[in-house]
């Protein structure tokens, strides 16, 4: 094992080691650690030169990191304390088990809180500062599953009534309830991250301390020690988002970032690493990825035991055993202990024998006592320079018994019988008789008891209380008419793609005066694909620490331009961290009270596809701002084949409730998207935030036809009328993105060729199709007697005659789902399958999305009407140059 005191090599005395440990003592207390720090890494240095070969080793012993002459004295009363901590776990407890006694499964935790209620009460009374008027506030990320503790907490500061913890987990109860988790969209006053997802969190944490830094060094906001808390379970380490990012957080320095990780060694199945020892492991990471890294595994009853322990074989004795064996220990007697933990050596034995086996078996960890954890949170505040992980060492469901208490089942434990009850009363004092006790009624101390009075104190103290979401920043104007009228009049026959023109658009937001800086451009290293790098040297790429460089093309106009005043966040290649950067920016009008509007601008296969529980979570936490799916459209990005190119992400965009999804065409239509989306989110509040695919093919950009800029928000308008809207064949064609295009030339090849007058329709977006189709039809379900609502697709489509064809670059099934709202049959092309290394012209030829299918496709409902003749169709194939047996791109 990694961290294991290497055994004494043969022939080498004890007195020759005495020697060298009594010497570096005697530096320790004359010249200090630092100095015997030094001489340490000189032997280091030295031994190397000489041929040594020590091994690497990232870790330090299996032994708290503070040692206790280094702890400082505990500023709080901790018998009160303890006795409020006590009311909390009992009120934790009750809320499971009482919500499950009213609906059995509707489940619930109650061993993740009891593990973590130390580490929690110590950051409550001592350390998490409220956001007030003089002061931002400290950010703290909860873990998901220790929410009844946070409840029951609030419930005695007075903030949450019994009734609505009656009501934990049955939010849709008449007056409300509780949700399972965090989640700020059910709760929108008391929660601000959602956490349950696993391993979201720590990223999201770390791209929040590094965003404030980034507010700061803008000017946006004042230069304070807020800090940010993140609060993880040790199985939840295995995500890869969670460890994922943290090179990030050292790299940036940030000393803003405390992680706590609730070490009791379970998760959900068994145990986190049965076999190893996850503290050990994820010491090796953090000190590797140069996170300053404190451990608190022992108690205070542990110290004397050490001090007794001159040869270091405690310490050697606990490096040796793994996790699983730590997890039987914990659920043993105090002579079993004795017997298989300290009788591995009768050296050991001996150090433990004036003690009875009661006080072996409540020998407590380090994460279950207040003054060990209260140390290492003052260290972790006080550390400059790194971020600091703290490693907690606790007991899963501690305080359980027989019930769970470090059992494979305890994370799953949400009953508790009546012994067990009162057993878990009487542990922890709570004033219940055994009667009373079984009915776990809740229990708050009266209002004028010490215990509410010390509370609130200490809250007070700290500014007020937390978790609470508050927003309060000041409506913008947001007149942007100015702004955005350059884009509706056309690029007056200039080819361009409508990615440059969202990027000139981002241009001038950038220098407007009032949202200027605010924007916030985030791009995962995919800048110079968009044709961004203008904005390089104009806006400058965010670097805390400048540019120590001379950047290698600083005589090119458009040089790499580093910079603390940087606007750009320049992220690298990690849509997740962008996404943690989008978070933070786009909440930040709650977290920080700054109406910051981030456009994050990105390969659209790798967003939804990639990091949509990302997104999911940004959904929840009410974020505002603009995802941009750039190079988006499986047939529009050319050549880059299967892994890229995008016709999914329209879809996967359907399920998050408060995105607004649009596929435009052309400037004026992403001009009043944009436009529009910045008054709704940040003059009138509305919490949605938006995604908008754009395109790399260049195309002559037409101007506004009319006014047509409701259309376009709600998803569909025409485009281009037929030239003869009296024609007998008549049809409407439905176009999006840059297939609009498509259905523009069929329109011309259907009227020159075929004689048939088709209307065409730019389709912005399904998604509000369809999501107003579906409300229209559940209000008229709700009010029979009511004059019925019409669909806004059946509204535009009253007078349209002809039939009905619909072409995206995205799956089939985006315009069948509103086609029970068109007046008659909707033939529907789209780019189902995997796409292929090809050019644009044999992509939509091969997706059979072309002018010339869309053609063929409106030719044939109009034979299936019985319009025109069967022999037209068979012409039109060989005129189209169509191969009725090419292969089918959706199977093949
Ligand atoms: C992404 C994700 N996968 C799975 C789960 C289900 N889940 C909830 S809690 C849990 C175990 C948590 O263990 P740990 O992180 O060690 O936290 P503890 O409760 O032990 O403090 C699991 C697997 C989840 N919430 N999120
Ligand atoms: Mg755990």
């Amino acid at each position: 094992m990694d961290n294991e005191i290497s055994t004494q090599p043969h022939g080498m005395e004890d007195v020759e080691i005495q020697e060298w440990l009594e010497s570096l003592d005697s530096v320790l207390e004359s010249s200090g650690p630092e100095v015997a720090a030094e001489i340490l890494e000189r032997l280091r240095a030295h031994a190397t030169i000489n041929g040594i070969d020590l091994p690497f080793t990232a870790n330090t012993p299996y032994a708290n990191t503070i040692p206790p002459r280094l702890e400082p004295l505990f500023p709080g009363d901790q018998e009160l304390e303890r006795r409020i901590k006590s009311l909390i776990r009992w009120n934790a407890l009750a809320m499971v088990v009482r919500a499950n006694r009213v609906e059995h499964n509707i489940g619930g935790h109650i061993s993740t809180y009891a593990s973590a209620a130390t580490l929690y009460e110590v950051g409550f009374n001592h350390f998490f500062r409220a956001r007030t008027e003089e002061f931002e506030g400290d950010t703290v990320y909860f873990q998901g599953h220790a929410s009844p503790g946070m409840y029951a907490r609030a419930f005695l500061e007075g903030r949450i009534s019994a009734q609505k913890l009656e009501n934990f987990r049955r939010e849709l109860k008449p007056g409300g309830g509780l949700s399972s988790y965090p989640h700020p969209w059910l709760m929108p006053d008391f929660w601000e991250f959602p956490t349950v997802s696993m391993g979201l969190s720590p990223l999201m944490a770390i791209y929040q301390a590094r965003f404030n830094r980034y507010l700061e060094d803008r000017g946006l906001k004042p230069v304070t020690d807020a800090k940010v808390w993140a609060f993880l379970g040790d199985g939840e380490t295995d995500e890869p988002e969670s460890l994922g990012a943290i090179t990030l957080a050292s790299r940036e320095k940030l000393d803003n970032l405390v992680f706590v990780i609730n070490c009791n060694l379970q998760r959900l199945d068994g145990p986190v690493r049965g076999n190893g020892q996850i503290i050990q492991e994820l010491e090796s990471a953090f000190r590797g990825a140069r996170w300053n890294v404190i451990k608190v595994l022992w108690g205070s009853e542990w110290d004397p035991i050490f001090e007794r322990d001159t040869e270091g074989l405690l310490v050697k004795r606990m490096g040796e055993l793994v996790d699983g064996e730590y997890q039987k220990l914990v659920v043993s007697s105090g002579a079993y202990v004795r017997e298989h933990f300290f009788g591995s050596d009768p050296h050991l034995l001996k150090l433990v024998e004036p003690m009875s086996d009661e006080s072996l078996r409540r020998l407590r960890l380090g994460g279950h006592d207040p003054r060990k954890v209260y140390a290492a949170y003052k260290a972790a505040v006080e550390h400059k320079g790194s971020p600091t992980v703290i490693l907690a060492r606790t007991i899963k469901g501690y305080g359980l018994g027989e019930a769970g208490e470090g059992k494979n089942v305890t994370h799953q434990q949400k009953k508790l019988n009546e012994d067990e009850l009162r057993e878990f009363r009487s542990r922890f004092g709570i004033p219940l008789n055994d009667e009373d006790c079984i009915e776990v009624p809740f229990y708050r101390p009266p209002e004028d008891s010490i215990e509410i009075q010390y509370l609130r104190a200490r809250r007070e103290a700290l500014g007020g209380y937390v978790p609470k979401r508050s927003v309060r920043t000041k409506p913008l104007a947001a007149n942007h008419d100015e702004l955005f009228k350059e884009f509706h009049e056309g690029s007056d026959g200039r080819e361009v793609s409508t990615t440059m023109a969202f990027v000139g658009m981002l241009r001038k937001m950038l220098k407007d005066e009032e949202i200027g800086k605010l924007v916030v451009p985030i791009v995962p290293d995919e800048a110079r694909t968009f044709g961004m790098e203008s904005l390089f040297r104009t806006a400058g790429i965010y670097s805390s620490v400048g540019q120590k460089y001379e950047p290698v093309d600083v005589n090119t106009l458009l040089y790499y331009k580093e910079a603390k005043d940087g606007q750009i966040l320049e992220e690298g290649i990690t849509e997740a961290g962008s996404m943690g950067s989008f978070i933070a920016a786009g909440s930040a009008y709650a977290t920080h009270g700054i109406n910051t509007i981030p456009f994050f601008i990105y390969y659209s296969m790798f967003g939804f596809q990639r990091i949509a529980d990302f997104i999911w979570a940004a959904a929840d936490m009410r974020t505002r701002g603009f995802m941009l799916g750039g190079t988006s459209g499986r047939t529009t990005l050319s050549g880059e084949g299967l892994q890229h190119q995008d016709g999914n992400s329209q879809i996967l965009a359907l399920p998050v409730p408060n995105i607004k999804a649009y596929d435009p065409a052309f400037a004026y239509e992403i001009a009043v998207i944009i436009q529009d989306g910045i008054r709704r989110m940040y003059k009138d509040g509305e919490n949605v935030f938006y995604y908008i695919t754009v395109m790399n093919e260049p195309y002559a950009m037409p101007p506004m036809p009319g006014d047509v800029k409701d259309g376009i928000l709600r998803g569909m308008y025409r485009f281009r009328p037929a030239a003869n809207g009296k024609a007998k064949l008549r049809a409407q064609l439905f176009g999006s993105g840059a297939i609009l295009n498509e259905a523009l030339r069929a329109q011309e090849i259907l009227e020159t060729k075929y004689g048939v007058a088709a209307d065409v329709w730019s389709v912005t977006s399904y998604k509000e199709l369809y999501n107003d189709g579906i409300e229209t039809e559940r209000w008229n379900r709700l009010h029979p007697g009511e004059k019925p609502r019409v669909p806004y697709v059946t509204k535009c489509l009253s007078d349209a005659t002809g039939v009905l064809v619909a072409a995206s670059d995205y799956l089939k099934t985006l315009p069948n789902m509103i086609s029970k709202w068109m007046p008659r049959r909707l033939a529907s092309l789209g780019t189902d399958g995997f796409g292929r290394s090809e050019g644009r012209a044999s992509l939509r030829d091969f997706f059979e999305v072309d002018s010339r299918f869309i053609t063929l496709a409106t030719l044939h409902e109009l034979f299936v009407d019985g319009k025109i003749e069967r022999c037209v169709l068979d012409k039109a194939i060989k005129d189209l140059g169509i191969n009725a047996d090419k292969p089918n791109p959706v199977t093949s």
